[in-house]
């Protein structure tokens, strides 16, 4: 299983972001006076949708509303945005185990590190200046984002943006994922996959992934990722 480079999805795989995203949801909603308030439960299923706007509208549609509209929608997503990039910025997050060991050694040893996400470059940044202390840029060879692909996952095109970007075949790379979701557009990409199940995906299947993996500490990681 040697590797040109290792592409990463961000919220779930990188660190547990979607209870902060879930944070920044709720906020919005209270803040612009709306009724909405997504527990773990819901959040869970609405998960099933990627993307921020897909999910709200997927939310108004199963309520069988007409407010917010798609325009409201797309303003409740930049307020979202901004409260996400703030929450992280006071210190919200931590990386999941293993994660900075893995990126750093991989660079180390001369292999590509990349990102596929669903999520904007905005919020990679804000991870990465909260986690890491940098821009995405400076952490990572190769960013390729969900506002940057017609398809979100599970299509493929973000996992291809990657490919393209890193100048590299699929057969050359291996990806990291949390979701089933993100493993469909990685295994349609044509990557070979490693799945570590976070907390809202843990009940997922994920046949078809190289491994399953608690997290990307050394311990648990395939000999050939011990760089
Ligand atoms: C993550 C997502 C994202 C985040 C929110 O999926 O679906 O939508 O929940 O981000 P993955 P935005 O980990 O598979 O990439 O609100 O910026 O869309
Ligand atoms: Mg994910």
């Amino acid at each position: 299983m040697t590797a040109k480079a290792l592409i990463f999805d961000v919220d779930g795989t990188l660190a547990e972001t979607e209870e902060v995203h879930r944070a920044a949801f709720n906020q919005t909603f209270q803040e612009s006076g709306m009724d909405w308030d997504w527990s773990v439960h819901d959040y869970t299923s609405l998960l099933e949708t990627t993307g921020g706007k897909e999910r709200m509208r997927r939310h108004r549609d199963d309520l069988a509303k007409v407010f917010p509209d798609d325009e409201k929608i797309v303003a409740l997503h930049k307020i979202k945005t901004e409260i996400y990039a703030k929450i992280l910025s006071e210190g919200g997050i931590q990386l999941r185990p293993g994660v900075a060991d893995l990126i750093r050694n991989a660079r180390n040893a001369g292999v590509k590190v990349a990102v596929a996400t669903t999520t904007s470059r905005e919020n990679v940044d804000a991870l990465c200046q909260s986690c890491w202390g940098y821009a995405g840029v400076d952490v990572f060879d190769v960013i390729a984002a969900g506002d940057e692909v017609d398809l979100k996952k599970p299509a493929p095109d973000v996992f291809l943006l990657a490919l393209r970007r890193l100048d590299l075949l699929a057969e050359d790379v291996i990806a990291f994922e949390d979701s089933l979701n993100g493993l469909r557009s990685a295994l349609a990409a044509g990557i070979k996959t490693l799945v570590t199940p976070s907390m809202y995906t843990a009940h997922q299947n994920f046949a078809g992934a190289v491994r399953v993996l608690p997290d990307l500490s050394e311990k648990n990681l395939p000999k050939e990722l011990n760089f």
